[in-house]
């Protein structure tokens, strides 16, 4: 499959587009249905065209409407291993403080343009700073964890809430 194909596949999200998005899978067996070996082997050729983690994530959500990978057991593994080393170290900067004061101040650290909520980039800047090896796929699994309203934005009550109550969710 060219790169071209994957990415009009990718830019355009109708019925037709899946069609023919289906019809590219070499070894499909053109019953209208993908078996699983067909998806794998699909996916790992095409994992190599793209040159970043997050790229290939997002392509493979917004074509099938997955909020997992598939590796879900490998992947929840990661996220909860990486929630955790990423909550102790803001609980330290907080100093297991839970006043809104301190956490307004560690929010306010990490929203680099005051704009009182936290971007992907921003989100990954905390990762950067607080040392904590964090591939790009993960940085954004987290960050759907802590946008609970769904807006791509971390507000600052997103991010109170998960450091005082949602720790282990
Ligand atoms: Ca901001
Ligand atoms: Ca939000």
């Amino acid at each position: 499959m060219e790169l071209s194909e994957v990415t009009s596949t990718y830019q355009s999200q109708n019925g037709e587009s899946v069609a023919q998005f289906i019809s590219n899978f070499e070894n499909a067996q053109k019953n209208g249905w993908i078996g699983k070996q067909e998806f794998f082997d699909y996916y790992t050729d095409l994992s190599m065209t793209f040159t970043h983690d997050e790229q290939f994530i997002h392509f493979v959500e917004t074509t099938w409407g997955l909020n997992e990978d598939e590796e879900a057991g490998v992947f929840k593994e990661q996220i909860g291993y990486i929630t955790n080393a990423l909550r102790l170290k803001l609980r330290t900067m907080a100093n297991e403080s839970s006043e809104e004061f301190v956490l307004r101040n560690i929010f306010k650290d990490f929203d680099l343009d005051r704009s009182g909520n936290l971007t992907m980039t921003e989100f990954g800047g905390i990762f950067h700073k607080l040392a904590i090896q964090c591939e790009p796929k993960y940085v954004k699994a987290i960050f759907r964890k802590f946008d609970t309203n769904k807006n791509g934005l971390i507000e600052f009550e997103e991010f109170a809430n998960w450091m005082i109550y949602d720790a282990y969710k």
